[in-house]
């Protein structure tokens, strides 16, 4: 049985006052219950430290959303896996579409941040999906299968990742994947993960989806075989949305 994982992707949201009331209301909202899943929250690079103490021996991770493949050196604006973990960093997202499309993420880069931020011993979330284009063109299990193969391409073991299926159409957009729809490329992404790594490798991997999940949509997705909790952007910044949806994956 795996548990379920559930992380909170601020995106370029918040300072850092305001990020760290976020995350105190979401203590708040969460108050005692017990949590069945994994709950991460990833805020903008700045306000890490601070969110990280207020969310300090909860049970809610610590995560990043971008890392570079280099220890240090000339670099300007980037920000090494050692200095997030000195933040407390327990995830890295990886390979997010947004990071693709905007900033020239390739498969080939992805892969090295990938292998860079597992070598330092820190969880990759690694994002993966296709656009309105390349799902129109019937090539959607090509493109997603091909980001899956390169990007995890001489990763030996599997225990430190989570993948995230989000199809650029349905991200920030409103338009959720149908349960069926998701479901259909996290069995696909089984396979693939099965193919490369093993039946019980690919048995144990978290495939999470992401796209305007929501309160009202996150219970029919969650409860897909092969869907293993949500990659949260928009309504990861209301804390009681956030939190309905944590509670939707158990
Ligand atoms: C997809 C998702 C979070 P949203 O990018 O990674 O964002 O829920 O706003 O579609």
């Amino acid at each position: 049985m795996r548990k379920k994982i559930v992380v909170g992707n601020w995106k370029m949201n918040k300072t850092v006052a305001e990020a760290s009331e976020l995350a105190s209301a979401i203590l708040e909202h969460l108050g005692n219950s017990t949590l069945l899943c994994e709950v991460g929250i990833a805020p903008a690079f700045p306000a890490l430290t601070e969110v990280g103490k207020v969310i300090g021996s909860s049970d809610i991770r610590l995560a990043a959303q971008n890392c570079h493949y280099e220890d240090d050196g000339a670099y300007t604006g980037e920000i090494s896996v050692r200095m997030l973990e000195s933040l407390g960093c327990a995830y890295v997202i990886i390979g997010h579409s947004e990071r693709r499309q905007y900033f020239g993420e390739t498969n080939r880069t992805v892969n090295l941040r990938v292998r860079k931020a597992l070598a330092e011993g820190m969880q990759v979330i690694m994002c993966v999906g296709e656009t309105l284009e390349e799902r129109e063109g019937g090539i959607t299990d090509k493109i997603v299968t091909e980001q899956v193969r390169e990007g995890l391409k001489d990763v030996g073991d599997l225990g430190g990742v989570v993948l995230a299926y989000e199809p650029v159409w349905a991200i920030g957009t409103g338009k959720t994947a149908t349960p069926e729809q998701a479901e259909e490329v996290h069995a696909s992404i089984r396979a693939t993960i099965s193919d490369m790594f093993g039946e019980s490798a690919a048995g144990n991997l978290r495939i999470q989806y992401g796209g305007s999940v929501k309160p009202s949509n996150a219970v029919e997705l969650f409860a897909m075989p092969n869907i293993d909790g949500g990659l949260i952007g928009g309504a990861s910044l209301k804390a009681e949305d956030f939190v309905a949806i944590v509670k939707a994956a158990g």
